[in-house]
């Protein structure tokens, strides 16, 4: 059977999961540690996740494999790959999730994905970049406050779902990013927000909690 290679806690292996579960396509689930290079390393020649493995081999790159795999366009995938609005769509995301790494991230490394030596290992590599993963959870309401304006016009555009009457690779991508939300403490999305959530996480069959803490 087909494989996927993932952290769970990564939103570009989550775009790969929900668009699986909307697909209804059977996989086996393969969790790696994030300080597991070999890994990676052995199927596409570097460290990185997500990876899709079929009989062609294996890939990566979420947004390649999600195309292979929504083969009828139920996703509306090939509009959106070839679409002049791509650019545009994926630089909001950029915006959406750096405030929202920076949130997660501190809560991210205790969940039962990271060993003691794997939480090191993002130490290690993302505090020179970030700053100190503390700086980054005394500094909350900065993120908070870069996050809001953004949040407000997702709000703006669902109709249910975002520009669309039906869900499309376009929540998908987005309902990704925003799940590491709801790792945050304390952290609350307005109510429009949530229900869009849940009812991506319903047609996606998508569970998020049982690999992140159980
Ligand atoms: N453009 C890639 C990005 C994937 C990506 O950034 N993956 C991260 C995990 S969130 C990764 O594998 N990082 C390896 C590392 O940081 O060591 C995609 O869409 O699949």
């Amino acid at each position: 059977m087909s494989a996927l290679y993932h952290f769970p806690h990564c939103p570009y292996c989550i775009r790969v999961r929900l668009a699986l579960g909307y697909l209804d396509i059977p996989y086996v689930s393969n969790v790696i540690s994030y300080d597991d290079e070999a890994t990676p390393t052995d199927l596409i020649g570097k460290k990185m996740l997500p990876i899709w493995e079929d009989s062609d081999g294996a890939m990566c790159e979420s947004l390649d494999i999600i195309l292979k795999l929504d083969s009828e366009n139920q996703l509306a995938t090939k509009d959106f790959y070839a679409s002049a609005d791509r650019k545009g769509f994926e630089d909001y995301l950029d915006q959406l999730g750096k405030p929202i790494h920076s949130l997660a991230w501190p809560v991210w490394i205790y969940t039962k994905e990271f060993s003691a030596s794997a939480r090191d290992y993002v130490l290690k590599k993302k505090e020179p970049k970030r700053g100190p993963f503390k700086n980054l959870v005394a500094r909350k309401e900065d993120f908070l406050k870069d996050l809001a304006p953004l949040l407000h016009k997702l709000e703006q555009e669902l109709i249910p779902f975002y520009q669309s009457s039906n869900l499309t690779i376009k929540d998908i991508l987005l309902a990704a990013h925003l799940w590491g939300l709801y790792v945050v403490p304390e952290f609350q999305f307005s109510e429009s927000i949530h229900k869009y959530l849940q009812k991506i996480k319903k047609q996606c069959l998508f569970n998020y909690t049982d690999e992140l803490w159980l």
